[in-house]
């Protein structure tokens, strides 16, 4: 038997000697959100918990009551631990407080609880995603400016896809690894270290019924992918972020949401979807582009802010700025 690493040793093992094992124990936070979310999606038909909710998100969006669970199983499993400052979701229009009584941590964390939600409903992969940024001196209320920050600050990111099985998958900058639920013990065991983005990527993965909507220039990209010899790619789209990329990261791809005439400004939200991925892809060997440059470059001017994006192997991405940008 091969032996069994658990995600929590994993984290430690990989901290340097003065670490005080905070973001090892706000892993595991996290990882205990991901098992309460993956534990409430698999019964979510029988308690009634699939459709929609009787509410609406800061993004005009209505919410289903899986996105609304997911976000209120992340501020109370994190909102009393003393790790983070202050936290912002995409369910939630400004910065999430830690209440004092708690006491403030050194670390914000941005995250989107439920993405891919159109699919909660339908059986297919959904997922969660994560970034932590440190704030070396949180103040009593941490502001918009604390936390409108690049990627390239990030000092840790994640996503946890919720498919036939649930792995976490995370980076602290030291590469990329995987990490699959054993659900009958409640651990997530050590399945995929040091990912990578294979040399030779396999699928592109945008969503084509949008073509007409996309830009010139993004419709030459497609059509390239679609048509070049240079190389031979199949086309996956699930519409699910976390499953297109981590299908992607698996077997080489990139994926694209551009800007089209119905988000003009692309749909992937900077802080929470584009900039963990963008850090991850980069880990992981790849590269993501708002079709001009780094994700991880961005700095949001404000917190909902979103992107057009191109992420996964580095050369797919690249063809996309060269369409885009004439690079
Ligand atoms: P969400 O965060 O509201 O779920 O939106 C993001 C999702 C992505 O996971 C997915 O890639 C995209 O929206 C799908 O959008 P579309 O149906 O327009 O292709
Ligand atoms: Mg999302």
């Amino acid at each position: 038997m091969k032996p069994l690493t658990t995600i929590e040793r994993f984290v430690l093992s990989q901290q340097p000697h003065y670490a005080k094992g905070d973001l090892t124990t706000l892993f595991y936070d996290i990882a205990l959100s991901a098992k309460l979310i993956a534990t409430q999606a698999k019964r979510a038909a029988f308690l009634g918990e699939q459709g929609y909710h009787d509410s609406t998100n800061v993004q005009g969006e209505q919410q289903r009551k899986l996105d609304v669970f997911a976000d209120e199983v992340f501020v109370k499993v994190n909102d009393h631990t003393g790790r983070l400052c202050a936290m912002i979701s995409e369910e939630q229009e400004g910065i999430i407080q830690i209440p004092p009584k708690y006491g403030r941590g050194h670390y914000f964390m941005v995250y989107d609880p439920l993405d891919g939600s159109s699919n909660i409903d339908t059986n297919v992969t959904i997922g969660t995603i994560f970034g932590i940024y440190r704030q070396d001196d949180p103040k009593p209320v941490v502001t918009e400016a604390d936390c409108l920050r690049p990627g390239n600050q990030l000092v840790a990111a994640g996503y946890i896809i919720y498919g036939t099985s649930t792995i976490f998958v995370y980076s602290t900058g030291k590469g990329v690894h995987g990490f699959t639920l054993d659900p009958e013990v409640g651990e997530f065991f050590l399945t995929h270290e040091n990912m990578r983005f294979p040399e030779v990527p396999a699928y592109y993965s945008l969503n084509y019924g949008a073509y007409r909507n996309w830009q010139p220039n993004v419709q030459k990209y497609a059509d390239w992918l679609n048509t070049t010899d240079d190389i031979r790619l199949s086309q996956r789209y699930i519409g699910s972020f976390v499953g297109d990329f981590h299908r992607n990261l698996l077997y080489g791809g990139v994926y694209g949401y551009p800007a089209e005439t119905k988000y003009p400004d692309g749909k992937i939200r900077v802080l929470y979807e584009a900039a963990p991925m963008a850090y991850l892809a980069e880990q992981a060997g790849g590269y993501a582009s708002n079709g001009h440059g780094s994700i991880l470059d961005i700095c949001p001017h404000k917190l909902h802010q979103r992107t057009p994006l191109f992420i996964g192997n580095r050369t797919l991405v690249e063809k996309a700025e060269q369409f885009i940008d004439g690079k």
